[in-house]
């Protein structure tokens, strides 16, 4: 299916889980196939090899998170999305699951789009500041005073995350800001309409083979390959 068709389905943004995700998002190109028997959302291929965040991010947790975890949450958003039709369909006592199933929905296509957005965050080449003149690095100097505040405000946020979830730096386009959320799970504590630029996983699935119980090591290492040409192009998109 060509992208524009993707793009005419997605309609240019869709929220979910309290996030906004534009349509026109590079990341979700790929994640989103009307064409698919299997259901609208599919798995994006990473936009790089296994290995090559090494030695930050370790080859076999990438293969595992990403064919795994994370193919999972794309087979349930779809799964989800099929059985309210049934629900629809057939009324009667099935309404009564409505709760259950829309709760599944908001978990895994939260997580479905989530970890879209953190693969394309990431880069071989990665880390360090952002570029001084691009937009992303005027915004985080204005609205948190610089990227060393940022850096420390987003990895503490990431750090105390209760359980399994995300630090997220976001768009907030009402004030037009940023702002850094976590999430826990992948649905909860987020804001509608926050368009995520930069999310760091912090279930232990992301980590554990290589940081074991040490989650500050891994957000320190997530920290040399953020890839900030890319949160760079989503803020973009999400003004
Ligand atoms: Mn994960």
């Amino acid at each position: 299916m060509a992208n524009m068709t993707r793009r005419e389905v997605l309609g240019g943004a869709a929220m979910v889980g309290g996030w906004m995700m534009l349509g026109s998002d590079p990341a979700l190109a790929a994640t989103q196939d009307a064409g698919a028997a299997s259901g609208p959302y599919v798995l994006p291929p990473l936009p790089y090899d296994y290995a090559d965040l090494e030695p930050h991010i370790d080859a076999q947790t990438m293969k595992l998170h990403h064919d795994i975890h994370h193919a999972g949450y794309v087979k349930k958003a779809n799964a989800a999305l099929a059985t309210l039709e049934t629900i629809r369909s057939e009324g009667g006592d099935q309404i009564a699951r409505v709760r259950e199933v829309s709760d599944a929905l908001s978990f895994n296509l939260s997580g479905h789009l989530l970890h879209s957005v953190f693969w394309s965050n990431m880069a071989r080449d990665g880390g360090g500041d952002p570029e001084p003149n691009s937009g992303i690095a005027r915004m985080i100097k204005r609205d948190f005073g610089s990227v060393d505040a940022f850096r420390g405000h987003f990895a503490a946020a990431a750090q105390q995350v209760q359980g399994s979830g995300w630090g997220i730096l976001a768009y907030e386009p009402n004030a037009k800001r940023l702002i850094v959320l976590q999430a826990e799970k992948h649905n909860n504590l987020g804001v509608w309409g926050a368009v995520p630029l930069l999310a760091v996983d912090v279930w232990e699935h992301a980590y554990y083979l290589k940081y074991q119980n040490k989650r500050s090591g891994y957000i320190k290492a997530f920290m040399n390959v953020i890839n900030w040409s890319d949160v760079d192009t989503r803020l973009r998109l999400a003004q």
